[in-house]
């Protein structure tokens, strides 16, 4: 397997050369909505990919070290589960430190860092490549929410564990959770593969109300940002003044959402549109969804995955599984 970005890059453009239109067209999609709404994705940029990791450090935000402390305490069982000679598949890489600290336990064959956050994540893997020289790494850049195409030089490994740390399915609604390990477990191929997924679990609302809104005001500026990010894409002139970050528990669906409330009358504009937001008005941008430990097994059952083997902390706060494919 070559590690050379160029062939990266090259595949990049085959394959996603019109990233930038259908992110174009998502974005008027949702704002246009009665009810607007922007996929979670746009949080990371540059910026955002940043104000992710600031996050992932405070105090509020338990979920990241909960996770980091059970794959450090459960490291060698989890190694046992997995066993030698994977190709280790890391979906939204990111900085790739949550699978470099597991490097060490796992001993992967091949490592295969995928993120939407393309420049980010190459220069996470020139650092990588220094620390793990024995470790062939080759970084995948697209979205993979909507599709699971891998290389065709990944995709013919044998052996492959997908690694979907984070909590972030908690980030699809229950159907797109579903639709996404079936492609994860027809990804795996034949030969059999498995899941190694990190998920936050359910809890008492003032654990996940101070999580969603830090006293810093880190998850307001990494929500506020998303606009930014925005303006760039689309060419539309969100003013990040106007907006405010609102984040709440929606006990019915069992999710924390987080919105970005107009703080007066706003029009905003972009190229061919516009759309008029009252005071007050919110954008939806991102849910995150909170599972029971059955609720999660059934999903992986339901879904492509059989024989599963978990690990939790002392609280039940959060939840890693390794699931083989049926
Ligand atoms: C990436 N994802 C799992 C995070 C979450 O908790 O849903 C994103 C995030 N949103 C606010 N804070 C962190």
């Amino acid at each position: 397997m070559s590690h050379d970005i160029v062939d990266f890059e090259t595949y990049r453009t085959e394959k996603f050369g019109s990233d930038r239109e259908t992110a174009r067209l998502e974005l008027i999609n949702g704002l246009s909505r009665p009810k607007a709404r922007i996929a979670p994705k746009y949080f990371y940029d540059a910026l955002g990919s940043k104000l992710f990791e600031a996050i992932c450090q405070l105090d509020e935000y338990y979920l990241t070290r909960t996770e980091v402390a059970i794959f450090a305490d459960h490291a060698a069982e989890i190694a046992e589960v997995v066993g030698p000679g994977t190709t280790l598949i890391d979906l939204g890489a990111g900085n790739c430190e949550k699978a470099a600290r597991l490097f060490p336990a796992l001993q992967p064959n091949h490592y295969v860092p995928v993120d939407i956050s393309v420049e980010f994540l190459l220069r996470a893997v020139e650092a990588l490549r220094k620390s793990y020289p024995q470790i062939p790494i080759h970084p995948v850049g697209f979205d993979f929410s909507e599709s699971l195409a891998l290389p065709a030089m990944v995709r013919k490994r044998s052996k492959k564990l997908f690694f979907y740390p984070g909590s972030s399915l908690g980030n699809f609604s229950p159907l797109q959770a579903a639709q996404f390990l079936t492609r994860i477990r027809a990804a795996c191929g034949e030969r059999g593969g498995a899941l190694l997924l990190g998920i936050d679990l359910v809890k008492p609302v003032e654990v996940l109300d101070a999580a969603y809104d830090d006293a810093l005001g880190v998850t307001a500026a990494f929500n506020l940002n998303a606009l930014r990010h925005i303006n760039r894409l689309l060419g539309s002139d969100f003013s990040v003044r106007d907006w405010q970050h609102k984040a709440v528990f929606n006990a019915a669906q069992s999710r924390m959402e987080m919105h970005l409330h107009a703080r007066r009358d706003v029009t905003v504009t972009w190229p061919g549109g516009a759309r008029e937001f009252s005071a007050g008005e919110g954008i939806h941008t991102e849910n995150s969804y909170k599972y029971s430990r059955r609720a999660i097994l059934d999903l992986l059952q339901r879904n492509g995955f059989g024989e599963t083997s978990c690990w939790s902390d002392a609280e039940s706060r959060y939840l890693v599984c390794h699931a083989r494919t049926i």
